[in-house]
């Protein structure tokens, strides 16, 4: 067995983005793309040498390949563990954990979260830290300027490793463990929360449907809910891992799990739908008849919280992506404790989870967690609604509209312009920003704007500045508008408008959302020209 050392040259656009590096497959398959990404992460952390890696995917075309090519990379770079998920299956909250368990160095994640996969669909890798969590951007950047002047990677010469057997092999100097991806994560959800009451609730007649979208959370909702909690035979659906998703698009919302949520509007419902996306880390809450916007999840979760046993003592804090309503700033306002508004992207919560002063996180794109890992996490959201299902014996509709009363609603609904040409994109973004520093005092479609600014971020734990992460309007009455250009794509741009509307504690909660909307929507349209700079005011996707 041996090392090479290879010579390669810098390839463009390597720049990780919101969620790491996101292309199509193909593009990842192109001589030297992957191994010059990997070898540009080595050379950022400081090399491998000694190093101990977590490496796991969801399971999508190219994973297995790709994984082999890290394997024989971390080797030649030093690496003297790597443990990897068994058929190279690990779900993102998974690797986060199995980091953090074994005090390893840091991780490598290939997926491309919700984005469909297949050769011609996408593919990604990302890095996470060794506190578990997704690479911070000084570490992206380092990783970005090693892609721009990379001349050769490292790569050992070893027989490809069989990822079908769990066990213990030894390449090139480096330790390899093929791991059963569930154990150790289903051990931690096993600490976390009151499996006998949720059995207790199984028990007593309580029925779900977990869809699992042919992504990687089958293997681990099957083993947790069907297997341990007693959860009917059949709970979990689309529970099999597919290279293709099975030609679906793995993003748990009402659009792309419209299986699921027409069953959750029809007369045959059970008393709880959710699902999980491409690496497990997203999830979607829908009640019979009710479905529960990730914005409004993380308010009742923050809410309900000292339901469940880490949480009894109570919440150090709660964090939101900027795009996220204000629902669960209302929550920490109640408990009187701390509410942090981060740019979009899990990284920006590492700091607060870390420092102690958030113990709940979430963001509108349907992902919550805890500070029990580093990562959202979509299976322990479901869990802990569950856990708090068993304790207030109501149902998830009751649940919603109490929590409304108490601090009313906060309509909201996000709107996806995709495949934007990038040049109509940026000249949108353009055009509001100029106009933001006259906005206040205006009317917009009968809507008075009270702020409009571009949101700037100043990390409270280590003083870092995040600036251009979104414009934002806000009107008189607690309606606002935010524009962003998706930094998760793969293909031109896509604009993300964000809409919310608060109903008041006295006002009616109980419109429909996109009547609710109507007003900020048309200010919106009015303040960014859409109908003329990008040709359209029908969005892809309504979430
Ligand atoms: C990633 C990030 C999330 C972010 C989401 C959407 O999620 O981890 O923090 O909210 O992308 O980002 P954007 O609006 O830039 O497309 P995931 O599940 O794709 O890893």
């Amino acid at each position: 067995m041996t090392s090479q050392i290879t010579p390669t040259t810098p390839i463009e656009g390597q720049m990780p983005g919101t969620s790491g590096l996101r292309k199509k497959t193909r593009v990842f398959m192109g001589p030297n793309y992957l191994e010059n990404f990997i070898q540009a992460t080595f050379d950022a952390i400081g090399g491998g040498d000694g190093g101990r890696y977590i490496v796991g995917g969801d399971g999508r075309f190219f994973n297995k390949q790709a994984i082999q090519t890290i394997l024989k990379m971390a080797a030649a770079n030093g690496a003297t563990e790597v443990i990897v998920g068994q058929n190279g299956i690990l779900s993102t909250p998974a690797v986060s954990h199995l980091i953090r368990l074994n005090a390893f160095d840091g991780g490598f994640i290939l997926s491309a979260s919700h984005n469909p996969g297949g050769i011609d669909e996408d593919f990604g890798v990302k890095f996470n830290a060794s506190n578990g969590g997704p690479a911070p951007e000084k570490l992206t950047a380092r990783i970005f300027d090693a892609t721009k002047t990379i001349s050769r990677y490292k790569i050992a010469d070893f027989e490809d490793v069989d990822l079908s057997q769990i066990g213990e092999t030894r390449q090139a100097g480096m330790v390899i463990r093929v791991v059963d991806p569930v154990d150790a994560y289903q051990a931690l959800m096993a600490e976390l929360f009151d499996f006998d009451a949720i059995r207790a609730l199984f028990a007593s007649g309580f029925t779900m449907r977990f869809d699992a979208m042919h992504a990687v959370t089958g293997p681990y909702a099957k083993a947790i809910l069907e297997g341990t909690l007693g959860a009917a035979p059949g709970t979990v659906v689309n529970g099999i891992p597919l290279e293709d998703f099975g030609k679906g698009h793995p993003d748990p919302n009402p659009i792309w799990a419209k299986p699921l949520m027409d069953l959750m509007m029809s007369d045959n419902a059970p008393d709880l739908g959710a699902a999980s996306d491409g690496d497990g880390d997203r999830n979607m809450i829908v009640g019979r008849g009710v479905y529960v916007t990730p914005s409004d999840s993380l308010a009742v979760l923050a809410a309900n919280a000292h339901l469940a046993p880490p949480y009894r003592g109570g919440l150090a804090g709660i964090a939101r992506s900027m795009p996220t309503s204000a629902a669960s700033d209302r929550v920490a306002e109640k408990l009187g404790i701390a509410a942090y508004e981060t740019p979009t992207g899990w990284k920006f919560f590492g700091n607060l989870l870390d420092a102690g002063k958030a113990t709940l996180c979430g963001e509108e794109s349907a992902g919550t967690g805890s500070n029990h890992v580093r990562e959202k996490d979509g299976l322990w959201a479901v869990l802990l609604w569950l856990n708090i299902l068993a304790v207030r014996k109501q149902s998830v509709a009751e649940i919603l509209a109490e929590h409304w009363q108490t601090y009313g609603r906060d309509y909201y609904s996000r709107y996806d312009f995709e495949a934007v040409a990038s040049d109509k994109a940026n000249r949108l973004m353009d055009h509001l920003r100029d106009q933001l520093p006259d906005l206040a005092g205006k009317t917009l479609a009968g809507l008075t704007v009270t702020t409009a600014d571009e949101f700037s971020y100043l990390d409270p734990v280590d003083g870092s500045i995040s600036k251009n992460q979104g414009l934002r309007i806000g009107f008189e009455g607690g309606a606002r508008a935010v524009f962003r250009l998706s930094g998760t794509g793969t293909e031109g741009a896509t604009i993300r408008l964000y809409l919310e509307q608060y109903s008041g504690t006295d006002g009616d909660t109980t419109q429909d959302t996109q009547a609710a909307l109507a007003d900020v929507w048309a200010a919106a349209q009015q303040v960014s020209d859409m109908a003329q700079i990008i040709g359209r005011t029908t969005p892809d996707v309504i979430t």
